[in-house]
């Protein structure tokens, strides 16, 4: 799988995801230089990184195959040249990782600058121009740590969301002991994961999704478990089955793990283009 970031968010998530050899990492952005560093010159506005022709970026991104994913942050200048960038890359099946800012310390054109990208990514995604988008709040992940440091404070909030992406990764690639993480709806496009955690019957989303149509809960149990429990898995239906409303259709799949601790994972999508909260 490639994985490629544009701008600082995309690139400092990029970084996170390094450490696990099924990515290939490209990053791009002003002032980097190393293997698959794109450098691009530093502009002033949005408007010239929109139009600005990215020399060399089809031979940077040349020999790309397969799944890759793209990352971005929404109010970045640079982050309105995800097009351009994306346009090299069109024949290849992408999925949009978008980095939503923390909207309390956006300027107007920065607010702006995230309202365009947030939405015309997540409109491409619904035409299926790109495979799905993943929405991520950096205010959620802020919430779930129970904030982090100012120094290392990206990293914090990278490490959390690379960590949960991989195993939700990794589990879609493997095979349940029982249930399933079924192929998504042909709209059900828009996307949001999220860890939870089984005992306290509670998720933490790394954004909030409005019109939510499936849900899917990813168990992590310990092997002996699986092994003895005889009432684990019932437990584990009606908990499930709590979930399920008239709009949202829930779906699990369990998975059998050497470690002494469970884990749980979400994935939540919507067919429905979120908006951008206008202030
Ligand atoms: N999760 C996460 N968010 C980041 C990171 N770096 C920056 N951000 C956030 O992403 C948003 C955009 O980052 P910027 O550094 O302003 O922009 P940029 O994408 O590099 O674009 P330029 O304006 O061209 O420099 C801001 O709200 C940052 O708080 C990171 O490593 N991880
Ligand atoms: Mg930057």
């Amino acid at each position: 799988m490639n994985v490629i970031g544009l701008g600082s968010a995309g690139c400092g998530i990029a970084d996170a995801l390094s450490k696990y050899s099924q990515y290939k990492i490209f990053k791009i952005d002003v002032d980097i230089s190393g293997d698959r560093c794109y450098n691009v010159i530093k502009l002033e506005t949005a408007e010239e990184y929109e139009n600005h022709d990215f020399p060399g970026i089809d031979k940077f991104l040349k020999n790309l195959k397969g799944k890759t994913f793209f990352i971005v942050g929404g109010s970045g200048k640079i982050s309105c040249a995800s097009l351009r960038v994306l346009e090299s890359i069109k024949h290849l099946p992408i999925s949009i990782i978008y980095i939503k800012p923390d909207y309390e310390l956006l300027n107007k054109v920065q607010k702006m600058q995230d309202r365009v990208v947030f939405g015309v990514l997540q409109e491409y995604a619904r035409s299926a121009v790109f495979d799905d988008i993943y929405l991520v709040s950096n205010q959620a992940l802020d919430t779930i740590l129970g904030g982090a440091p100012i120094i290392g404070y990206h990293e914090k909030l990278n490490e959390i969301f690379a960590t949960t992406f991989h195993m939700v990764n990794v589990f879609q690639n493997t095979k349940p002991v029982i249930g399933k993480i079924e192929k998504p709806k042909e709209t059900h496009r828009i996307l949001t994961i999220g860890i939870f955690d089984a005992e306290k019957n509670e998720e933490k989303m790394f954004f909030s999704l409005d019109n939510a149509r499936e849900r899917c809960y990813i168990y992590s149990i310990n092997e002996d478990k699986l092994k003895t429990d005889n009432n684990l898995f019932n437990t584990l239906k009606t908990q499930v089955k709590s979930k399920a409303t008239e709009d949202l259709n829930i779906t699990y799949a369990v998975y059998s793990t050497n470690y002494d601790y469970d884990l749980g994972y979400v994935i939540e999508r919507t067919p429905r283009i979120q908006e951008q909260e206008i202030k």
